[in-house]
């Protein structure tokens, strides 16, 4: 008997999805960082087993939008629910539910997989991350809220930065999937481009190493890449809305940009098993997380 099915990885910004993805794929399909709104559109990621598949939907987190990017994001969560096997609700089990966390219980009633209307065919399952920063105190309250809050028994207590109750967590999404036959090669683990990745793993140096609102503001694409035989030439344009931001990013005398080039070329040339020559062009485009067309451009709008 094999298992396979699609499962989305659902809730609130920074609680952990991308992380969790991540380390279960055990490769990086999707960037990570302590700022909110990391993820920016849906990532597979893929986990082949001899008698399993788990094809995870990485998500962007829900949260109240203040932009057109922002709505496109919560679109993009709310789109990943339909058709799925399982539903993997993860939460910062540290702090009780927020008003984020309630919009995902809607997005997930609105879906009919929770709720009153709901015949709770599809499983949920809660991954109770970040279980490091909970007061021992706290247990039993917080577990009790977020279970009523997403209507599901089913539920693990996780740390991935310490690379706990990873294996239980695996267990549980293994035992929810349905009977099917692999959907996915055994050398596939992602549907993201390498150019998608590679101008994703820009963006993470960015998010890395700047403060405050200037990450937020941010995007990044593959504007040119030639294999030129010895080497990969990759130009990557990194969009900012301001002068300010611009002139933040390129650091003074260009060493912030330097040093974001430098760090993003060193995993790119990781990832693609090549040597890459890295060029990286700041523009401002105003406003653009409120353009629908920049937000098609980037495929940040389905
Ligand atoms: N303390 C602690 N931090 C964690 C844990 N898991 C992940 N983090 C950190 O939480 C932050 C957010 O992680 P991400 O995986 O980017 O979170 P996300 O839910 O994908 O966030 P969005 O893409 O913005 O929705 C990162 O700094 C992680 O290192 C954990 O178990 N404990
Ligand atoms: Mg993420």
């Amino acid at each position: 008997m094999h298992k396979a099915g699609l499962v989305a990885v659902i809730g609130k910004p920074n609680v952990g999805k991308s992380t969790l993805v991540n380390a279960v794929v055990g490769q990086k399909v999707s960037i990570v960082s302590d700022k909110v709104q990391t993820t920016r559109r849906r990532v597979l990621g893929i986990d082949t087993h001899e008698e399993y598949q788990i094809v995870f939907v990485d998500t962007p987190g829900v949260h109240k939008p203040k932009h057109k990017l922002g709505s496109a994001l919560n679109e993009s969560a709310r789109g990943s629910l339909h058709d799925i096997d399982v539903a993997l609700v993860v939460v910062d089990v540290s702090k009780m539910p927020s008003a984020e966390d309630e919009r995902v219980a809607q997005m997930l009633k609105s879906a009919g997989i929770i709720g009153p209307g709901s015949k709770h065919t599809t499983p949920v399952i809660i991954c109770m991350n970040k279980m490091d920063k909970l007061d021992a105190d706290r247990v039993e309250i917080h577990w009790n809220t977020y279970k009523k809050l997403f209507e599901t028994e089913t539920t693990v207590m996780t740390s991935f930065t310490k690379g706990q109750n990873m294996d239980i967590l695996v267990g549980l999404v293994v035992g929810a999937l349905p009977e099917n036959p692999p959907f996915f090669s055994e050398d596939e683990y992602t549907d993201q481009s390498s150019r998608f990745l590679v101008s994703e793993i820009v963006r993470e140096k960015v998010l890395h190493k700047l403060k405050h609102e200037v990450p937020h503001a941010i995007a990044t694409y593959v504007d040119a890449w030639e294999d030129e035989g010895k080497l990969i030439h990759i130009a990557v344009d990194i969009l900012v809305e301001r002068d300010g931001q611009k002139a933040i990013v390129i650091g003074k005398k260009g060493a912030m940009l330097k040093a974001i080039g430098t760090e993003a070329r060193t995993e790119i040339e990781e990832m693609l098993d090549r040597k890459v020559f890295l060029e990286l062009f700041v523009k401002v485009r105003e406003d653009w997380r409120q353009s629908p067309r920049w937000l098609k451009e980037l495929e940040y709008l389905e």
